[in-house]
């Protein structure tokens, strides 16, 4: 699984990517910072179901579990990529891949479709610009491959459909016509169910961005628009890795560890002002929506102890797998290892120690153990 970090230039991408992943993406205040795609790893946060444990990838802090995603963070897209402005839209391949986008915008409204400082700019604008360019960018892939597929069938598929419609007075002209404006909607189609968006409205930490978030949410009804501040969950997370703070992603407070220095006080009440307006930063409300609600994952426990819930050198829930809303136990025990799915018998439910078929619907938060042949 993949999130893509989009937007316009100097929107706050990579920001957001290194609040995510403390992965050192270089920010700056200008556009086209991000050139080359930062490939980093996020954390979905999830209630744990056995503290303490042993994870070996991500970490548990205070019962929340923070299981890893893969997230990129890409150029900046301005309007006409898709005819080659700007950086063009070959880095848009690098999303090719990508399960679901998070959009970034500056909610300020202090940054223009092009990466410029302005005064005033209205945020909506850009995230429609952005639309239309994934659409066009998608269209075009798809129209590329149409070309292709049709010389492949014997009969072109517009004669083909008009022979079968012919009793309906429709011709193969009418089709051709149809097709045209159709393979744009169904280009859009196709974006909308293969890449499902959420908005994260960034810089909620400056002036005039509330209304301008409340405009976005009222704009996208049918989408999640998240309040977000990248820049002060980056330093909440990098005063909390420097051990100044105890911070818990996705929490509203923090607690101070060391004595510091003014300016560093002076920081950390600019973000208790913040914290104390909002529900947090918003960054990590971002990845749990699009891993619940766009990618509709849920978290699947193996252990190989139903007792203790651990494996076989004791280590308690030692790793934890994000699944589709429908995969079975033995879905789970392919993602494990592909030998444990072959010789799959049985699995047990850790919690009931109820016996489970292959075709168990697992739950979110089940601890399952598996029972293999030999
Ligand atoms: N006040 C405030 N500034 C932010 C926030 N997020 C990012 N910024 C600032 O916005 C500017 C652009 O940030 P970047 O993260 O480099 O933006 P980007 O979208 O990756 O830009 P490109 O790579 O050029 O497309 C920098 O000066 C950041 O410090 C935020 O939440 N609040
Ligand atoms: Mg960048």
């Amino acid at each position: 699984m993949l999130i893509g970090i989009v937007g316009a230039p100097n929107q706050g991408k990579s920001t957001l990517f290194n609040a995510l992943t403390l992965a050192g993406a270089e920010v700056a205040s200008h556009p086209f910072t991000t050139i080359k795609p930062n490939e980093g790893v996020a954390y979905f946060k999830a209630k744990c179901p056995k503290d303490p444990c042993n994870p070996r990838h991500g970490y548990c802090i205070k019962g929340n579990r923070f299981i890893p995603i893969k997230v990129l963070d890409v150029a900046g897209l301005v309007p006409g990529a898709s005819e080659g402005k700007g950086l063009g839209n070959q880095f848009m391949n690098d999303l090719s891949t990508a399960d679901a986008f998070i959009i970034v915008v500056d909610a300020s409204g202090r940054t223009g479709c092009e990466g410029e400082l302005m005064e005033v700019h209205d945020p909506i604008e850009t995230i429609k610009f952005i639309l239309e360019e994934i659409d066009k960018w998608f269209s075009g892939v798809i129209k590329r491959q149409w070309e292709t597929v049709k010389k492949r069938v014997d009969k072109k598929p517009s004669k083909l459909l008009a022979e079968k419609l012919a009793g309906l007075g429709i011709r193969e002209e009418h089709i051709k016509h149809a097709m045209n404006d159709d393979i744009n909607l169904f280009a859009k189609k196709l974006r909308e169910l293969s890449k499902p968006f959420i908005i994260a409205a960034n810089k909620m930490d400056l002036n005039g961005s509330e209304s301008n978030f409340k405009r976005l949410k009222n704009e996208f009804k049918n989408t999640i628009v998240i309040p977000v501040s990248a820049l002060v969950e980056l330093t909440l997370r990098e005063a909390g890795d420097k051990g100044f703070i105890e911070y818990v992603p996705g929490e509203r407070e923090f607690k101070p560890l060391k004595e510091m220095s003014d300016q560093q006080s002076k920081g950390l009440h600019y973000i208790k002002a913040f914290l104390d307006g909002h529900e947090g930063t918003g960054v990590q409300e971002c990845i749990n929506r699009v891993v619940i609600e766009l990618l509709k994952l849920k978290v699947v426990y193996p252990v190989q102890n139903d007792n203790k819930w651990a494996d076989s050198k004791g280590n308690v829930l030692p790793d934890a797998y994000l699944l589709k809303d429908n995969a079975t136990a033995l879905d789970l025990a392919y993602k494990v290892h592909t030998e444990i799915g072959d010789s799959f018998i049985r699995a047990v439910d850790a919690r009931t120690r109820k016996t489970l078929g292959r075709d168990y619907a697992l739950k979110d938060g089940d601890v399952i153990r598996m029972v293999v042949k030999g």
